[in-house]
């Protein structure tokens, strides 16, 4: 069934390279995605985003864009785009697509250009400076690692790169870039595209060029003029459009900054990730570090945005992975045996269905795909892992520790190919894959999942269902409970007269049930025949009161 109200659909994201390949060049391409439609229609999602498809050196799988109106080769054309979205409406589900306007290719036309003189009438459209005598203009890192600085060596002069080196930032405050950028997003909602997602879009407006204390981000990240620009994009391009989907990437944002982004009347965007609770197994703020899950630091990070957005009148996604993030039956659950494997991702599914937001799933993942395990360096393809990798050893950590902090915390683990059946390459491609598939795919797959009633699929199938029925899940007031349990993640919604009560033990232990919860009354879901008196390990359960 699909829903007309926006804040009641779920979001599903595909990563195209690695979802279903079509031509045996072992990537995924547009076709394979059309080839997959009637599946996800099965698992009920009402949108589909796309991560970037358009021309691109593929330095970013993507995220690096050197025509923006042009589709890569590699996935298709744009015929193959255009019957997407034709076949995807004709099932009724809506096409996301992927803007990434921080910064393009330095292949880019524009890019191309700027770097020729400082009198090219697009040197002003990236961000360039002098250094400070033989050093780069400030001390900012990249993102990837490295100074966010790149000399360049036809003028001297130094361009911005949040990013990859091939990523050059652009600078927003240029008229003629925001005019040109604008023009372009209308070109794609004249094509037919249903909403967006747009790439961390809260950097977009730098203030100061000067040292930092840190890496740099106080600078940039939700900068001063982020508002007006949001506001203009969202009148000159999709603003009016009724029921147009709109996602905003958030860097290292905040809550008051997430309120205004989402608020309906500033004009901005619909809703905004975050990604403050996914960095809890971060030592000390450091992502390539080894570090067990603060399970007590996630509750409360998810409470506070939770009941903050809502307060302010804000709206969030709510999501556990996406194609940067390693697998969450790895990270928050348990995938050492089969059964915990299940039961865990059936129980995060629970746990975050329920929470206010719109909720997106990620590729795989509602089949319980899992980390890769991969053993040897060459096996990873991503550019921010393979620089993480080379400023570990460089900072003297031994090959076996950058191995096993790559395992964990590696974009690749999200990137391997989509598990469709135990055929060769799990059915993904008819040549060789781009990037290895995780060892588990003759088990863990599609074909297994749908014949499976008790599958970790058919509880998300469930989730989206109960989405689309209950108002209560997309209205209800977010109401936390049982905050320092040091097992169990619990909170109500409630909406007029309605109230659902969600427990879920993120523990591999039984749990006995608090004095001051009662979970008497009709059952939503649970992962579990029955409730006991007490929590089995990885149990959860939502009641309607
Ligand atoms: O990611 C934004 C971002 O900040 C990432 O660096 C993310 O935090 C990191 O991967 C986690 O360690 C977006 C895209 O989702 C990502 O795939 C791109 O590489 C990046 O922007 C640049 O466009």
């Amino acid at each position: 069934m699909a829903v007309s109200d926006w804040k009641k659909s779920v979001v599903y994201q595909i990563y195209p390279k690695s979802f279903n390949d079509t031509t045996g060049n072992g990537q995924g391409d547009i076709n394979g995605i059309i080839e997959k439609l009637d599946y996800l229609k099965t698992l009920g999602v009402d949108y589909l985003w796309l991560t970037p498809v358009y021309r691109s050196p593929m330095n970013d799988n993507g995220y690096d864009i050197s025509d923006y109106y042009e589709i890569n080769p590699d996935f298709g054309t744009k015929e193959d785009f255009k019957r997407l979205l034709d076949e995807a409406h004709a099932r009724g589900i809506k096409i996301m697509s992927d803007i990434v306007i921080n910064h393009t290719s330095t292949e880019h036309q524009w890019f191309i250009e700027s770097r020729q003189s400082t009198d090219s009438k697009y040197r002003d459209y990236y961000i360039w400076k002098d250094g400070d005598g033989d050093q780069p203009p400030t001390n900012w890192e990249s993102k990837f690692g490295g100074s966010a600085w790149q000399k360049d060596e036809i003028t001297g002069q130094y361009y911005l790169r949040l990013f990859d080196v091939t990523q050059a930032d652009l600078n927003w405050e240029n008229d003629s870039v925001r005019q040109d950028i604008f023009d372009m997003i209308n070109y794609w909602i004249d094509f037919g595209m249903d909403g967006f997602r747009f790439d961390v879009i809260n950097l977009i407006s730098k203030g100061d060029y000067k040292n930092s204390d840190d890496i740099g981000k106080e600078f940039y990240t939700d900068g001063p003029r982020v508002h007006e620009f949001l506001h203009e994009m969202n009148r000159s391009t999709f603003g009016d459009k009724e029921g147009f989907m709109t996602v905003g990437e958030m860097s290292s944002t905040t809550l008051e900054h997430c309120i205004k982004y989402t608020k309906p009347e500033r004009q901005e965007l619909n809703s905004v990730f975050n990604f403050h609770h996914l960095k809890v197994d971060y030592k000390d703020g450091e992502k390539w570090s080894e570090q067990p899950y603060d399970f007590l630091e996630l509750k409360k990070i998810l409470f506070r945005w939770q009941v903050g957005i809502e307060a302010g009148g804000g709206w969030n996604a709510i999501f556990w992975c996406n194609h940067d993030q390693p697998r969450v039956v790895s990270r928050f659950g348990d995938d050492t045996t089969e059964e915990a494997r299940v039961r865990s991702g059936k129980m995060l599914a629970i746990a975050l269905h329920f929470l206010q937001g719109t909720p997106y799933i990620y590729q795989g993942e509602e089949i319980g795909m899992t980390n890769l395990y991969f053993n040897s360096i060459d096996r990873y393809r991503d550019v921010e892992s393979l620089n993480a990798y080379s400023i570990m050893k460089e900072r003297g950590i031994s090959d076996s520790q950058a191995i096993r902090i790559l395992s964990d915390k590696s974009r690749d683990n999200a990137r391997s190919p989509v598990q469709w059946d135990g055929s060769a390459h799990a059915g993904f491609t008819t040549g060789t894959p781009w990037i290895d598939l995780a060892d588990n795919y003759q088990h863990i797959n599609v074909e297994q999942a749908l014949a499976d009633k008790h599958s970790i699929f058919y509880t998300y199938q469930r989730l989206i269902e109960l989405r689309h029925e209950l108002d209560v899940m997309t209205y209800g007031k977010v109401v936390p409970l049982l905050e320092e349990h040091p097992q169990l993640f619990a909170y109500e919604r409630q909406l007029d007269e309605e109230l659902v009560i969600v427990i879920a033990n993120f523990s591999g232990q039984m749990v006995e049930a608090p004095a001051d919860v009662n979970i008497d009354g009709e059952v939503l879901i649970n992962n579990y025949d029955s409730y006991s008196g007490k929590f089995e390990p990885y149990q959860a359960i939502a009641v309607k009161k």
